[in-house]
């Protein structure tokens, strides 16, 4: 029985909950492979296609977005980058991290753009999304037929019944608390600092990335466009962004950012502020009958490494290539494997956002580390070998999934 009291029950194959790159990036995959699935979003399309979040894409990412035919505007509009600069001491270092790692570019895209790429796809193939569903609710997941129920905006319910939920739904989602509390494990570490995010409207002062380290704390230039600049202030984590004025940003961006030689920061009006909390977090297992979560709503990394989008994209590649497997007659083997393989290289990831977090954010309070961190970062400049190593991370490390096998 399914939709008791709802005006409207759909059944699917999949039922994907979020349409953040996650859900939607899975909902393409699926359709590539001619399985039926329905995306259900809380939110308005203008709001998912006008969110502003991470940029920067790693190689994998990059590969499996092209092969989902969706990346015709990132290889024209995207950012190729060959390495970044490196800061501290007033220095600069260039760490050439495609040359490290074979070649492994990564882009500058935004992630809204990501979204629009995936919507514009499924809206060519007439594939379902609801947006404006309010109150999803997870039911029965742990038998064969489980299913979703919402409201529509006029108060209206529907049911949709699938052969599995994906929990694609973010931090906040319904989905991750469908794992009954005695099977389900949290890791969490939070962070005593917050990053202040601004876009400005000038031409960036760069050509790539600068990642900076000063006493002060950290600070980070990237961009968003030949016009746009995007530029990150370490702050405290309870920063109200409106208070800190436009003054003071740039004071600091400029310290922060400063060096020996002749580089100079442009500045101009900031068009927007805002301040992100950073904090590590993992959930196990990602499965719990029929529902699987991939995504932020399994995991969160600090926004130093750029791995959030990324790790999104990484699970999707292991739950698509299980899920068309089961379709393709293949049994339900690389499904029950899905929690353990994805887990791997989320773990990898999350020790790397950590390290990068740590090797470039200044925590008051003890000279002994400070004098540590400022070795680590020697280290890291003078020994080619532990360059390597770092770029091979940061490109991105071979998605665990392979969906491609079966379309
Ligand atoms: P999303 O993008 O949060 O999408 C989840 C979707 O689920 C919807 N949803 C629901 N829908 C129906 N019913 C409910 N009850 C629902 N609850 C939630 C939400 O509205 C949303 O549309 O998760 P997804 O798909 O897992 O994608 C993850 C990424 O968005 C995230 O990891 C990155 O944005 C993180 N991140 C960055 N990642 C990078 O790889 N590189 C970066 O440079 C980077 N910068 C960032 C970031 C995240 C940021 N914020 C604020 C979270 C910068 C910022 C500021
Ligand atoms: C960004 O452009 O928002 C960005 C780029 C690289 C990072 C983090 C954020 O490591």
């Amino acid at each position: 029985m399914i939709g008791q009291g709802a005006v409207s029950a759909t059944k699917t194959s999949v039922v994907m909950i979020g349409a953040g790159p996650a859900g939607l990036l899975l909902g393409r995959l699926l359709g590539l492979a001619g399985i039926d699935n329905v995306v259900l979003e809380q939110r308005t399309r203008q709001y998912v296609e006008e969110r502003i979040r991470a940029g920067l894409l790693e190689h994998p990412t990059v590969e499996m977005l092209k092969f989902a035919g969706v990346a015709d505007r990132l290889e024209s509009n995207g950012q190729f980058d060959d390495g970044f600069e490196l800061r501290f001491e007033g220095v600069r270092t260039w760490v050439p991290t495609a040359d490290l790692t074979g070649g492994k570019q990564t882009v500058l895209y935004p992630q809204q753009e990501v979204v629009k790429d995936l919507l514009r796809a499924r809206d060519d193939t007439g594939q379902p999304i609801v947006f404006e569903a309010l109150d999803v609710a997870l039911h029965d997941s742990d038998t064969e037929r489980p299913r979703v129920t919402y409201r529509d905006p006029d108060g209206a319910e529907h049911a949709v019944e699938a052969d599995f939920i994906a929990g694609c739904d973010g931090f906040h989602g319904p989905s991750r608390e469908t794992i009954p509390a005695r099977l389900r494990q949290e890791f969490q570490q939070d962070y005593p600092f917050g990053w202040l995010g601004i876009l400005a409207d000038v031409p960036p002062s760069t050509r790539e990335l600068i990642y900076a380290h000063h006493d002060n704390g950290f600070a980070m230039h990237s961009r968003r466009s030949p016009t746009l600049s995007r530029l990150y202030l370490q702050v405290p984590p309870d920063t109200d962004a409106q208070e800190v004025s436009d003054r003071f940003i740039w004071d600091e961006l400029q310290t922060r950012l400063g060096t020996q030689d002749d580089w100079t920061l442009a500045e101009g009006p900031i068009l927007q502020k805002s301040v992100t909390a950073m904090r590590s977090f993992v959930v196990e297992p990602l499965q719990h009958g029929r529902v699987f979560l991939a995504g932020d709503a399994a995991h969160i990394v600090p926004p130093t490494a750029a791995k959030g989008l990324n790790l999104a994209v990484s699970d999707v590649s292991v739950l698509s290539e299980a899920l068309i497997a089961r379709y393709r007659g293949a049994g339900e083997e690389l499904l029950a494997a899905y929690s353990t393989t994805a887990l791997r290289r989320i773990w990898r990831a999350q020790e790397f956002s950590r390290h990068m977090t740590a090797l470039l954010h200044h925590v008051p309070g003890s000279e002994f580390e400070a004098r540590l961190q400022r070795a680590r970062l020697q280290n890291l400049v003078k020994s080619e070998h532990t360059m390597a190593a770092f770029s091979e991370l940061y490109v991105g490390l071979p998605f665990e999934g392979h969906p491609e096998r079966f379309i």
